[in-house]
């Protein structure tokens, strides 16, 4: 790598990114030599056709198995054909991700309930309201109790909704009655977070599930527990907690690092770690600290969707998304990267050895070779992240200013779109939004979500079609890397309305919006179910009516294979822009991409081309509105 000239660097650094303060710093990862995502990419190929196809099975000791039709291996030792062997990859790709997003949630869940207890020092209830409302929402008593008491009573009845007494998940109640019905119907509401999931386990196992669409189906029902579940759970407690997100202003990429400051980034997703550490960095004590190293104070960052939601809530500066994370570490200047768990490369503390940076993580769940480990709880939250920012800021010194190198300047975005933000700047009320969506002023609305992945060139999946679709003026929501993408692309800005088609830009005129809304983390796209949910019983249809559509150009986690499943589900059009590892049978590729409009009105499609992906989109929406007469 070392051995490239300057010409074919940069040439390189184009194809693998949009994002302007990434090319620089990629530029100078392939002078240096240092390994990055896309050279692990390049390395590991050419993939296996048959992993890729989804057609490799290594579940029992029976095995490995390849089925290879050609070659007249349509059978692994236990007898699974290509459709079991897809559709069981499948349902465990989707349980993983719903696990995820689930386990997340709990950790919650079970801080709430601790700090209503008084377990869990240093937590408050930030949104007392909110606590109240849901609280009651979920049909329990709070006239007669303290916010401690309800807090307490919130907690135990969520964390009782990942067991199976009940049976039932809270807040699918929300979901519009029509919606609940399709999943009456096709037997896919959800039961209780865990034990879908279990349940998933199990039917992988050799000689349970062995009929592909029974496997499939059971993967909606799991991912339903996820978004209307286990997310959404992590998203109300958190902003129970941390406080419900209101529209404010910050900046966004590489450029955030600030050379004169101690440099700490956020990364992960849990937001009970990353909050304490926002206190922690607060404090005066560690302000002096940092000060007599010669730093003029302590700059935190945000990265992937911790930096959501510390965006969200706080305006927290954000690094970037995924694919920023090792090339924050190479500008030098940062003495330390904090982790919880999800979309933390593991070889970070690899990259971090070339530099002074410490790698610090912090969840029993998500230890990592070569990191520095500090044991989080609920139990020592203030002093543990105390520790963690004393670490970061006796690093300074280390710094080797030679080293340092940090990109161009940050843009310019507007986040913090809550459905509580959205409703509140509308008047209160959604029928504004109903209105111009009505009227074909906003001709749709497209849930624009997930991660960035090798196989698109970094961030341009997510902000074509955003740009594609804001011209053909389609409001876009998002989440997760692709908010973070269209950030740094400039288009979480009023400003940004500009390249909207006429009617929507006069809509954002009018309303000070920007036309792409950032609406959070992963979990969050559970706020898209609840916007969803609401517009639907607005109009008194299920979701599956709406012109709306989800769309995931850069995916590449098992979480994000949750979102599309349950985005479907919930009756949404989703349309992936990488191909999930299901083309070894046409019988499960039917079934996803056309079949399973029959079960739930809603399907996948798969197109790499954002371009080609927005007019699937927006023909998608134009037979919505024909459909619902407006
Ligand atoms: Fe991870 Fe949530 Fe994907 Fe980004 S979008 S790469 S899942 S950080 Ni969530
Ligand atoms: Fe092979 Fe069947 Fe075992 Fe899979 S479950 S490894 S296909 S024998």
């Amino acid at each position: 790598m070392a051995l490239l000239n300057p010409e074919l660097i940069r040439q390189k650094a184009e194809e693998r990114t949009i994002d302007n303060s990434a090319k620089e710093m990629l530029m100078h990862t392939l002078r240096e030599g240092i390994e990055t995502v896309w050279d692990r990419s390049e390395m590991q190929k050419p993939a296996c056709r048959f992993c890729s196809d989804g057609l490799s099975c290594s579940r029992c000791a029976m095995g490995p198995c390849r089925i290879i039709s050609e070659h007249h291996r349509e059978r692994g030792v236990c007898g699974a054909d290509a459709d079991l062997v897809v559709s069981r990859n499948l349902l465990d790709t989707i349980a993983t991700g719903a696990a995820s997003h689930s386990d997340h949630g709990r950790d919650i869940v079970e801080t709430l309930y601790k700090t209503g207890k008084g377990e869990a020092p240093g937590y408050l209830i930030s949104d007392e309201a909110k606590l109240k409302r849901i609280a009651e929402e979920l049909g329990i008593e709070t006239s007669q109790k303290s916010n401690d008491e309800i807090a307490v009573s919130l907690g135990y009845f969520l964390l009782d909704e990942f067991g199976m007494i009940k049976n039932s998940l809270g807040f699918c109640s929300r979901a519009p009655e029509q919606t609940r019905e399709i999943w009456e119907k096709a037997g896919i509401t959800p039961r209780s977070v865990d034990r879908e999931v279990v349940e998933a386990m199990h039917r992988v196992h050799m000689g349970v599930g062995a009929n592909y669409a029974n496997i499939l189906i059971h993967g909606l029902r799991t991912s339903l527990s996820d978004g209307w579940g286990g997310s959404m759970m992590a998203t109300e407690c958190s902003d129970i907690l941390f406080g419900t997100p209101a529209i404010n202003k910050s900046m966004v990429n590489l450029g955030v690092i600030d050379e004169d400051y101690v440099n700490i980034s956020l990364h992960g997703h849990n937001p009970m770690l990353s909050e304490m550490i926002v206190k922690a960095a607060g404090e005066q004590e560690l302000i002096d600290l940092a000060k007599s190293y010669g730093a003029k104070g302590i700059n935190l960052v945000g990265l992937c969707c911790t930096g959501n939601e510390l965006l969200m809530r706080k305006g927290i500066p954000m690094a970037g998304n995924h694919f920023n994370q090792e090339l924050i570490i190479t500008t030098g200047a940062l003495e330390a990267m904090v982790v919880d768990y999800q979309c933390i490369f593991p070889s970070l503390p690899r990259t971090a050895s070339c530099y002074h940076t410490k790698i610090i993580s912090t969840s029993d769940k998500s230890k990592m070779t070569g990191s520095y480990h500090f044991d989080f709880k609920p139990e020592n939250a203030v002093e543990t992240a105390r520790a963690i920012v004393k670490t970061a800021v006796e690093n300074y010194p280390n710094r080797i200013p030679e080293k340092v190198f940090i990109p161009g300047d940050p843009v310019e975005l507007y986040s913090g779109f809550s459905v509580e933000a959205i409703k509140e700047a509308l008047g209160g009320t959604f029928s504004p939004l109903i209105d111009v969506i009505a009227s074909g002023d906003i001709f749709g609305a497209v849930g624009v979500v997930g991660c960035n992945n090798p196989k698109i060139k970094h961030d341009y999946g997510h902000v074509t079609l955003a740009k594609e679709l804001i011209k053909n003026n389609i409001l876009c929501v998002e989440t997760g890397c692709a908010a973070i993408a269209s950030g740094k692309a400039g288009l979480l800005t009023p400003d940004a309305a500009f390249l909207g088609g006429p009617k929507l830009k006069a809509v954002c005129k009018k309303l000070g919006m920007p036309p792409v809304l950032h609406m959070g983390s992963c979990v969050d796209c559970s706020r898209i179910l609840v916007l969803l949910a609401e517009l639907a019983k607005a109009l008194n249809v299920g979701i599956d009516k709406l012109p709306v559509a989800g769309a995931a150009p850069e995916w590449y986690s098992q979480k994000a294979v949750s979102i599309g499943s349950y985005f479907v589900a919930s009756g949404v059009y989703t349309v992936l822009g990488v191909m999930p590892k299901i083309a070894g049978s046409n019988n499960v590729v039917d079934l996803l991409t056309k079949d399973v409009e029959s079960v739930v009105n809603a399907k996948f499609a798969v197109e790499p081309d954002p371009k080609l992906a927005a007019e699937l989109i927006i023909s998608h929406i134009e037979n919505k509105r024909k459909e619902l007469g407006i």
